[in-house]
């Protein structure tokens, strides 16, 4: 099985969220699996096959599955004899949508002139043409001006954070992949940001530990690579 997955300017590290949902998913199911790594302006050309202009892609057998959604529910529907992802198909996308706009947007947008550092000259360039009509200002305004919509992301933490207080996953006792799709939220961050996002003692901090140790401590191995 092969997972296409985004680099940056080292091409060694993984960071893309949704490329994250997806190897944990691979994970959970105790699939073997190899990372093929692209840069942004390799995608178009090298996905082609897929049909798909993002990652992740995932390779299997002769099928290839694109979105990350997609590929959670492929993995769920083609390998049923492994852990379950899902405890409830709809809650999990459900989920999935509640996390886009209440969370990733507002990160997207204090963190992107971080993403852009660690970036080569060539995907600069692109992910400038690409993200500043996407976010209404130059790289350079939202890096001065990351305070406001980093309030939005961590007024709009405030439902997790009460959760853990009193529960060590989305899932229960173990994890699903909803945890997976949090999580990688976090890894992105972690690894494209030097940005402090959560304060001491908040209870989602004991979660991503938690996180960090599963699979043989795949996740807590990242580190920001900036
Ligand atoms: N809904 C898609 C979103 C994937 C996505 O946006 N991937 C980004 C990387 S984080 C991408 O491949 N962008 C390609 C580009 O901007 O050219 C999923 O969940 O897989």
């Amino acid at each position: 099985m092969k997972l296409y997955e985004l680099v940056g300017r080292d091409r060694i590290n993984g960071y893309s969220p949704f490329v994250w949902r997806s190897r944990l998913a691979l994970e959970h199911k105790g699939l073997d699996y190899e990372l093929v790594s692209l840069r942004f302006t390799e995608i178009k050309e090298k996905l082609s096959f897929a049909n798909s202009k993002t990652v992740p892609v995932l390779e299997d057998k002769a099928k290839a599955v694109s979105d990350s959604w997609e590929i959670a529910c492929y993995l769920e529907d083609t390998y049923p004899d492994r852990p379950p992802l899902f405890t409830d198909r709809s809650s999990a996308k459900l989920f999935d949508l509640q996390v886009a706009m209440p969370l990733l947007a507002p990160l997207f947008r204090t963190i992107v002139s971080d993403i852009y550092d660690i970036l080569d000259e060539e995907n600069q360039q692109y992910f400038r043409q690409t993200r500043e009509p996407r976010i209404g200002c130059t790289i350079e305004e939202a890096r001065d001006n990351f305070e406001q919509p980093f309030k939005i992301f961590k007024d709009n933490l405030w439902p997790y954070s009460q959760y853990f207080k009193s529960a060590d996953f989305i899932g229960g006792a173990t994890p699903v992949y909803q945890d997976y799709v949090l999580y990688g939220m976090f890894l992105w961050a972690r690894m494209t940001s030097p940005k402090r996002l959560l304060d001491d003692g908040d209870p989602l901090l004991s979660w991503i530990e938690r996180m960090d140790r599963l699979f043989g401590g795949l996740g807590g191995r990242m580190k920001y690579i900036g």
